[in-house]
Formats: structure tokens, C-alpha cells, sequence
């Protein structure tokens, strides 16, 4: 779970991760010294619930959450986890479907489990207005057509990987920094010829704290199919 400035929102997370009924989840804090002192509260939380159960990783400064879900994936693969769940501090990914996604990737063996808004049954927050709905199903589309996959959801962000797929998609030579890291993710995974399931969820709008979008992410979101597709082509 990346953080940057999420003060707000990690001490729910935390607790309702840590209160589901999976023995064997470890949550991961991957913080960029959040000027609100959110590492702190990360460190407290760990020792509540205990170090075997929560740690977290620190990083120097702000890199973008490409950087930081890299890391922390590393990190996870290096530490023995069998699958690893990316998942956004901001209450947007319901913490209740984890044990759906990870039911799903067992019973089916998928390498990539996604919880995914563009299946049936999968919806969005009453908070996005249509031009937020268009731009979003319009950012799939585009990066869905460039690339060529039938991802349904190549733009989410909460989606569980089994690790023998992230060692294959060699995270230190990943190139996003922004939110294009979820495509390009998701391109590498199926490239490689791993199985993709789409499990439908509903997507909460953030109600606390600012979003970290800004116009460099998004300029990278549009070039970074072209790229992954001249690179695959070479
Ligand atoms: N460690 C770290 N985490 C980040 C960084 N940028 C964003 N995050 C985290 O990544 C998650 C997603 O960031 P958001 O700002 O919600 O971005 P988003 O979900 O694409 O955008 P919204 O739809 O506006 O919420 C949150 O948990 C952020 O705290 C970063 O540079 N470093
Ligand atoms: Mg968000």
C-alpha cells in the first residue's frame, strides 16, 4: 500500500485489513516521507498490530506510485509472500473483496487477479459525474486499443499477483513513475503469457485527503502505450 500524505485514511485501512479473516496477510506501507507524518502513524500502527503482521518501507522522498508500488512489490516477493495485493490508502478499493480476489485467484489459478470497475457487476462511485466516468472508460479504451489486450480494467489499481508473475515482469526495469504503472504492469503480465480474472468491485471516490494526480502523470498515461507497444515490436 503506497502513501504519500495519507494521515487520514491509513488508520482505517490498517485496522480493517488486519481485521479480515486471512491469517496469513501482512500488510506492507510503502510511505515517501509524507510531509503529514503519515510514516509515523504507519510505524505506530505496526506496532499495534505487531511487526509479523505490518511493516513499513520508507523511502527517501516523493517518486511517484509506480516507484513505490515497485518497491514494495519487491520488497513482498523478497520477504516469502505467495501473492501480492496492490491496493490504494485512499479508500477507493473495498477492503471487504481481498478474500474475493484472492478465492478467485486460487480457485482459478489466474497469475493476475484484478478487482476491476468494467466487468458486470462492477461500478463506480455516485460521486463521479459523468465527464469523470467518460474520461476514465475513455483512458481503458485508449490504452486498451494501442496495446492490444482484452483487459476489461488496465487502468485499475487493486489487483493481486502471484509471485512467480512479478518475478517474470522484472519490477526494477519498470518504466512508470505515475498511474500509467498499472498498464504497464498488466501488458508485461500478459506479454509473458499469464492468466488474467476480472473480479467486478465497487470504486469509492477518495472522501479524505488530496489526490496526487497531476498533468506529468497524466501526460505519461498517454505516451506509455506507444512505448510499451514500439518496445514489445522491437
Ligand atoms: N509512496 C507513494 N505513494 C503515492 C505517491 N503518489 C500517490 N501515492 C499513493 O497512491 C495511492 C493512489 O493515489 P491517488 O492520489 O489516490 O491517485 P489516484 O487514485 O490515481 O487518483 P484519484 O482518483 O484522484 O484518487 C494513494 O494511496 C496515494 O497515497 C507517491 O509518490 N509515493
Ligand atoms: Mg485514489
Amino acid at each position: 500500500m503506497p502513501t504519500y500524505n495519507e494521515a487520514g485514511n491509513l488508520p482505517g485501512m490498517a485496522d480493517a485489513l488486519m481485521a479480515l479473516p486471512l491469517p496469513g496477510l501482512r500488510l506492507l506501507v510503502v510511505d515517501d516521507s509524507s510531509p503529514d507524518g503519515t510514516g509515523d502513524i504507519a510505524e505506530r500502527y505496526a506496532e499495534r498490530h505487531g511487526r509479523d503482521r505490518m511493516s513499513v518501507l520508507h523511502r527517501a522522498g516523493k517518486e511517484g506510485l509506480g516507484r513505490a508500488y515497485a518497491d514494495g512489490m519487491a520488497r513482498a516477493v523478497t520477504d516469502g509472500a505467495r501473492y501480492v495485493l496492490q491496493m490504494d490508502a485512499d479508500g477507493s478499493h473495498p477492503v471487504g473483496k481481498v478474500p474475493a480476489l484472492l478465492g478467485t485467484a486460487l480457485s482459478t489459478g489466474a497469475a493476475v487477479t484484478i478487482g476491476s470497475r468494467y466487468v458486470q457487476g462492477g461500478t463506480l462511485s455516485d460521486a463521479w459525474g459523468a465527464h469523470r466516468r467518460l474520461l476514465s472508460r475513455w483512458a481503458n479504451a485508449y490504452a486498451g486499443t494501442i496495446l492490444g489486450t482484452r483487459v476489461r480494467d488496465i487502468t485499475g489499481g487493486f489487483n493481486l499477483w502471484r509471485e512467480d508473475a512479478l518475478r517474470a515482469i522484472d519490477l526494477a526495469s519498470v518504466d512508470s513513475a505515475g498511474y500509467s504503472f498499472q498498464v504497464e504492469m498488466k501488458y508485461r503480465a500478459v506479454r509473458r503469457g499469464f492468466g488474467v480474472m476480472e473480479v467486478p468491485i465497487h470504486f469509492e471516490d477518495r472522501t479524505i485527503g488530496e489526490s496526487k494526480m497531476n498533468l506529468m502523470v497524466q501526460l505519461e498515461s498517454v505516451t506509455m502505450p506507444w512505448k510499451l507497444r514500439a518496445r514489445a515490436r522491437r
